[in-house]
């Protein structure tokens, strides 16, 4: 399937209901007035871009269009998107994983999709050929590793995994010294979401931070932040706990496919000044596609 098709097809509720609603406005269009400006500010809010974002979408548009003379539908529909891809590329650049190894460290809430992501990921790099190790850094559940094994199994990756309970930064610690040892390309760490208190979660964070630090200096890495797009702005809020916690530096937003308010994309890029770098529109392993602003912004809108 095209990579287009595959982004529409994932995201059909979200089409679904943003296009929809867009496409009924600009079908029904009389002129860029009040009404339009109004209506379109609700279509936002329902797609979840937040109330205060929706806002300044439509006065930055309203503003276009004072500005640049704008009257058709086209155009309209034209300086939007051009708004709407504004907030989701000044939020960063692309992803660097060019040392040998290099590491991603997956992390969020319990039940967001961490470990069905890295499964994917892991998959994706084996096939291009690269050496592939997880870590079970989830020791919370047994469930967790054996889970990752499955993936792993799956995807031709190696993994390293140690008893439900132990430290996370042992199986850490020991996946770095696996990786030297067998030249792997791409270390991909899980860890559990399931702490008491901040606090918790910031000392379990920052132990394996300095682990990797210390083993591998110099090593390119990236903290993806896994955040569950069906939780909506409610998801937001523990993303921020997270991002507090660990220096975070690009996001994955999950179950695109199980919502209609593919607006929550915008409202987390904006709010958390992060890019995001894949988002995941099923359970299956190649459900998983690279985030790339402009198309997602052009499969909503068209
Ligand atoms: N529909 C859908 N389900 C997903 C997606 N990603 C993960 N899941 C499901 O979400 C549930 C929790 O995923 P898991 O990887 O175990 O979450 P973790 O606790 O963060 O490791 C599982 O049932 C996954 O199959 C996605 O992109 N779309
Ligand atoms: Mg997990």
């Amino acid at each position: 399937m095209a990579f287009f098709d595959k982004i529409k097809q994932g995201l059909s509720k979200t089409r679904k209901n943003i296009s929809t609603q867009l496409q009924s406005m600009f079908d029904s269009f009389t002129g860029a007035n009040e009404e339009f400006f109004e209506e379109l500010e609700e279509t936002l809010i329902m797609a979840d871009l937040g109330a205060e974002l929706a806002m300044r979408c439509v006065d930055k548009l309203r503003e276009l269009t004072k500005q640049r003379g704008l009257r058709g539908p086209e155009e309209l529909r034209e300086a939007l998107s051009e708004i709407l891809l504004e907030i989701l590329i000044s939020s960063g650049e692309g992803i660097s994983l060019n040392t040998k190894p290099s590491v991603i460290l997956m992390i969020g809430v319990n039940g967001v999709g961490k470990t069905t992501t890295i499964g994917k990921l892991a998959a994706r790099f084996t096939k291009e050929g690269k050496r592939v190790l997880l870590c079970a850094g989830d020791t919370f559940r047994a469930a967790a590793a054996e889970q990752l094994s499955e993936w792993a199994g799956r995807s031709g990756a190696d993994i390293v995994r140690h008893e439900e309970g132990s430290d996370p930064g042992a199986v850490v610690f020991d996946a770095i010294s696996a990786a030297k040892a067998r030249e792997v390309d791409i270390i991909i760490c899980d860890t559990a979401g399931r702490l008491h208190n901040k606090q918790n979660l910031m000392n379990e964070l920052n132990k394996i931070s300095r682990i990797i630090d210390r083993e591998l200096p110099g090593a390119d890495r990236e903290t993806l932040l896994v955040i569950d797009a069906t939780t909506g702005q409610n998801g937001l809020i523990q993303a921020k706990q997270f991002r507090e916690a660990a220096r975070v530096t690009g996001l994955v937003l999950t179950k695109l496919d199980g919502t209609a308010k593919g607006g929550i994309v915008f409202a987390i890029a904006d709010e958390l000044g992060l890019p995001v770098r894949y988002v995941g529109v099923g359970e299956q392993v190649d459900d998983l596609i690279d985030f790339e602003p402009r198309e997602f912004v052009n499969a909503l809108l068209r």
